[in-house]
């Protein structure tokens, strides 16, 4: 049975493609991928096989290149510091590298809040500081940012669906605030907890996020404000848009580099955030709901 070739286990070829090891197992099963079983039972997948049926689902020559084991799997790696694995994944704009160890790590216990917390932000302040220093052009900002919001809308997508009882959040980052970063990790933070969320992106006109308040009547409305062009502009337009969003019951929760204690001042708001365990931490006062998949973490399918 066992011919002169390398034989992958599940947990391999999942880690390899960035996918789950249901997946993987599924595929065996489903006889679309050949596969020869131990006296255990246990699946080995011929590595000409994987390959075969990686290249047919599309995935990526990085991809296929950790199969064959001719690049180190990105977890081993980042056992040592994941935070200097990933910036040096996204200076070399290395897509789905950087996409498999987000999903992996994300796989192997780190919550929506340790992923932005702890890894994604002070990441990213190391690609901020690139740039600011000249060793990143603003492109190279832009192609990191992307990376990491494509490896994030996965898991959003992945983690949790809107159910018609769980409580709806809405989020945004206002009129002239090009940053989606934050505000899909917000999204990623309410939907692991079992919220409904309607994350409306970035550069969203206040008054029209007051609209959206009041048709969809969100238990929580979060804002988040990485940059401010004029301050003044920002404070008419909120207080019309919180007197709004007041009237239908919303709580209000604020966050975001660009809204120091100075402006915060001249807000009325339920609560500001640092960091999105702020976030975690008065999204589960304000409405404790069970999370949408199993006690560690959803099936990332
Ligand atoms: C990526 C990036 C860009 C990209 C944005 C791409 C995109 N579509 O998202 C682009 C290239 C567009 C950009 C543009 C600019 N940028 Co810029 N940018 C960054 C960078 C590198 C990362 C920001 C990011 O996404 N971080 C990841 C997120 C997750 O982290 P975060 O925003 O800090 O969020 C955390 C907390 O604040 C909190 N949080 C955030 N929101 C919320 C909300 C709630 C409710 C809660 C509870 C918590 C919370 O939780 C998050 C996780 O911990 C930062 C560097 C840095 N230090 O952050 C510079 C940075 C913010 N940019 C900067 C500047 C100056 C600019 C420009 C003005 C440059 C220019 N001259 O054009 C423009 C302004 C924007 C514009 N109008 O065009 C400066 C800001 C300096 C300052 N303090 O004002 C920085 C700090 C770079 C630097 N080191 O100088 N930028």
């Amino acid at each position: 049975m066992i011919a002169a070739e390398p034989y992958l286990k599940t947990q391999r070829v999942a880690e390899a493609l960035g996918i789950s090891v249901s997946t993987v197992k599924r595929w065996v099963d489903s006889g679309m991928i050949r596969a020869a079983r131990t006296a255990g039972r246990h699946r080995l997948i011929p590595c000409s096989e994987a390959l075969r049926v990686a290249r047919e689902q599309g995935f990526p020559e990085a991809n296929l290149q950790l199969l064959t084991g001719r690049m180190a799997a990105p977890t081993k790696a980042a056992e040592h510091d994941p935070l200097d694995l990933l910036e040096r994944l996204l200076r070399e704009a290395r897509g789905p590298e950087a996409r498999t160890l987000i999903h992996s790590l994300y796989r192997s216990g780190w919550s929506a809040v340790a992923l932005g917390d702890d890894l994604i932000r002070p990441v990213m302040e190391r690609i901020g500081h690139g740039w600011m220093v000249g060793s990143l052009d603003v492109y190279q900002e832009h192609e990191a940012t992307q990376i990491v919001a494509d490896a994030l809308r996965d898991l959003v997508d992945r983690v949790g669906r809107d159910r018609p009882e769980a409580p709806l959040a809405i989020g945004t980052n206002p009129e002239g605030d090009p940053y989606v970063l934050a505000g899909l990790l917000c999204e990623l933070v309410l939907r692991e907890m079992g919220w409904s969320v309607r994350n409306l992106g970035c550069n969203l006109p206040l008054q029209s996020l007051a609209q959206a308040a009041v048709h969809h009547r969100p238990r929580l409305v979060y804002i988040s404000v990485a940059y401010l062009g004029d301050e003044d502009q920002f404070i008419r337009e909120y207080q019309s848009f919180f007197a709004r969003a007041a009237a239908v019951g919303s709580a209000v929760i604020l966050g975001g580099q660009a809204l120091g204690p100075g402006i915060r001042s001249r807000l009325i708001y339920a609560s500001h955030g640092e960091r999105l365990a702020h976030l975690a931490e008065f999204a589960r006062r304000l409405a404790p709901v069970s999370p949408a998949g199993t006690p560690e973490h959803p099936e990332v399918a």
